[in-house]
């Protein structure tokens, strides 16, 4: 049995057990509609119009992988992965391919590592979360639903107002910081490593648990902004050195393989340790999430797929694999 039944066979007995799970796979099926659509339908286009595998068949597969925004080199890996297995298992036919394309798009995720979406937060300590990203990605909404999570989990959050440079941007997160009832530091008359320096020094007075920090995506060029985090990150390593626990990376992940670079880009500027991919409800892109971690090395700690606070998963590969290829 392939991977992919597995889990279906997983899935389908969880589907009658936790309600919690049932909402959480609902979700994920609600939000990859798109991609579903885009994707997983023209792929069994594909294979009506193609009962018998040969070589136009993956030249087809390739151009729709592609399409879908996996990069060109892990289409190429994937290819190549399939035509191996097809001539060892002797498969000539679609459906007995199926199961094999859907595990391999899932181990190019997994690819042998046990690949943990959950933040490093230890109790009983300061954990610092940094969040960074282009603008209009979603950070800040992103830290709104993450810091909601926290709360709810009964820790003491605090948000600060690392973005200075946008106007409305400090307020904007203080509302959330209302709406999710946590604690709040910012001001836009101080530049943002002083408030990231005031703002930590409040958060060890009052017990804080997870501070997050919003920082601003429209740095004019990669040097400012390679400055601005170097300042950050030096003042959070002066003040509470060993307890930036997450730098994470928003993406829109409707920018595709333009989200793939930015990853890039920012990998070479700081140290990514994950990565939240927003707004998969509004995007056929959503594949996107199986070729990132291979093409960067950074795991997807979220993915969003809606405006609320719930929209905001964990990333977890098996609900993603089961919500896209349910009926395939
Ligand atoms: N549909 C959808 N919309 C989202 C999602 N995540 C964020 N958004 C919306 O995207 C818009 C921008 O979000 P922000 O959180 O303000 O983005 P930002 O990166 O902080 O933007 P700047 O501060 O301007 O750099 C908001 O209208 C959000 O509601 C998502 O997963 N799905
Ligand atoms: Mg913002």
């Amino acid at each position: 049995m392939g991977l992919f039944s597995k889990i279906k066979n997983i899935f389908n007995k969880k589907e009658k057990k936790a309600a919690k799970e049932v909402e959480e796979i609902k979700t994920y099926e609600k939000g990859l509609e798109k991609t579903k659509k885009e994707f997983v339908n023209k792929l069994n286009i594909l294979g009506i119009k193609y009962t018998k595998i040969n070589d136009d068949f993956f030249d087809e597969l390739e151009e729709l992988l592609i399409m879908s925004d996996i990069s060109v080199e892990t289409v190429m890996f994937m290819i190549d992965k399939l035509k191996k297995r097809c001539k060892e298992e002797h498969i000539d036919n679609f459906d007995e391919l199926k199961e094999v394309i859907v595990d391999e798009l899932l181990l190019l995720y997994v690819d042998g590592e046990v690949v943990s979406s959950s933040l490093n937060i230890k109790s009983g300590e300061l954990n610092i979360l940094l969040f960074v990203g282009v603008n209009g990605v979603g950070k800040t909404t992103s830290i709104a639903k993450i810091a909601s999570k926290l709360v709810k989990e009964g820790k003491r959050v605090m948000l600060i107002a690392g973005d200075t440079f946008r106007a409305g941007a400090v307020d904007q997160l203080s509302i959330w910081a209302d709406r999710v009832g946590c604690e709040f530091y910012g001001t836009d008359s101080k530049d943002p490593s002083s408030v990231v320096y005031d703002g930590l020094e409040k958060a060890k007075k009052d017990n804080i648990d997870v501070v997050l920090i919003d920082t601003a995506g429209r740095l004019q060029n990669k040097v400012n902004l390679m400055k601005e985090l170097e300042k950050i990150n030096k003042v959070i390593n002066n003040l509470c050195e060993g307890s930036l626990k997450e730098t994470l990376l928003v993406i829109d992940a409707s920018t595709g393989q333009n989200g793939i670079d930015q990853a890039k880009s920012f990998k070479e500027i700081t140290n990514i340790t994950g990565l939240i991919l927003t707004k998969m409800d509004g995007t056929a892109k959503g594949g996107i999430v199986l070729s990132i971690k291979k093409d960067t090395g950074i795991p997807v700690k979220f993915v969003g797929f809606g405006e609320k606070a719930e929209d905001l998963m964990s990333f977890d590969i098996e609900k993603y694999i089961y919500g896209l290829f349910k009926e395939f």
